[in-house]
């Protein structure tokens, strides 16, 4: 049995990565699958939104970049609601540049990630040097990267042996690379001549573009929902956003609170569903 279909308290257990166990035995003590992705451009708004859906999510994702009124202390604050709520912080920066300056862009500037987030992520672009250089920064603290196998926007680069590349690299970094952002699962996809899939290879698997009330954005996202996500491709985070706030402009915090419940049972039941299947 593929190792993905046992349940994440099991999982977690077998993780090598900190960063990628941390978050499967918070998954499972918040019984939550949900990522939400905080793409607002004010601190205030970004804090509001967390703090309302902390009790829901399991992790945080942030572009940290598009805050406009950024200080330092945001990320103290963003510290403290994750451990007020118990989740992790995924920072979506898409490193994609060559190893010397994806290590300075994690480590350095004025955001500091490699300092706050657990887990990043980066397009394999470039080939295997863009792991090596991230995980001279994010090993020694105990950091997870995310490989973008596939993405989730209308007519994306990012399939067939591109994927199959990503997997190969990942699988060349197991000690860091702990899974992909995707839309399906990747055992035995890119293997190479003779070689068997490992049973154990447990990688996680983060969905974007996932919402129940639309089917995109006009903008070329394109929206499947947490079943078709978690039972159909085997996905082990849903990431919402805009289906949980919707317009930031008007956002009711009582109306994102129950959108964010909503979509953790959705995330919970369809995680469960597969366990049973
Ligand atoms: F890698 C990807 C991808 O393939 N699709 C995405 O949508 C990342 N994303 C991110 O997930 C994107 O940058 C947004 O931050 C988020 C989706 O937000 P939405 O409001 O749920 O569409």
């Amino acid at each position: 049995m593929a190792a993905y279909l046992n349940t994440y308290a099991d999982r977690a257990k077998k993780q090598i990565n900190p960063a990628a166990r941390d978050l499967l035995e918070a998954v499972e003590r918040k019984q939550s699958n949900l990522c939400v992705s905080v793409d607002v451009t004010s601190s205030k708004d970004f804090l509001s939104i967390i703090d309302a859906v902390g009790p829901y999510v399991s992790l945080i994702k942030t572009h940290i970049d598009i805050i406009e009124d950024f200080e330092p202390s945001l990320i103290l604050r963003l510290q403290e609601l994750s451990a007020k709520h118990d989740f992790l912080i995924f920072e979506d920066r898409k490193f994609a540049d060559i190893g010397n300056t994806v290590a300075l862009q994690y480590s350095s500037g004025v955001h500091k990630i490699a300092t706050w987030s657990h887990i990043t992520n980066a397009h394999p672009v470039p080939g295997p040097s863009i792991i090596k250089g991230l995980a001279t920064v994010g090993l020694p603290l105990r950091r997870g990267l995310l490989l973008l196998a596939e993405m989730s926007t209308a007519g994306a680069l990012a399939r067939g042996a591109y994927t199959e590349d990503a997997v190969r690299m990942a699988r060349d970094a197991r000690d860091f690379v702990i899974g992909f952002i995707a839309q399906h699962r990747m055992e035995g996809v890119g293997l190479r001549e003779g070689e068997k899939q490992d049973d154990a290879e447990d990688y996680l698997i983060l969905t974007p573009g996932v919402g129940l009330d639309a089917t995109g954005d006009g903008l070329g996202q394109q929206y499947r929902t947490p079943q078709e996500a978690v039972l159909s491709s085997g996905s082990d985070i849903i990431i919402v956003g805009r289906g949980i706030y919707g317009n930031p402009g008007n956002m009711n915090i009582n109306e994102v609170q129950r959108q964010a419940e909503r979509y953790r049972e959705a995330g919970w039941n369809a995680y469960l569903q597969r366990l049973n299947r």
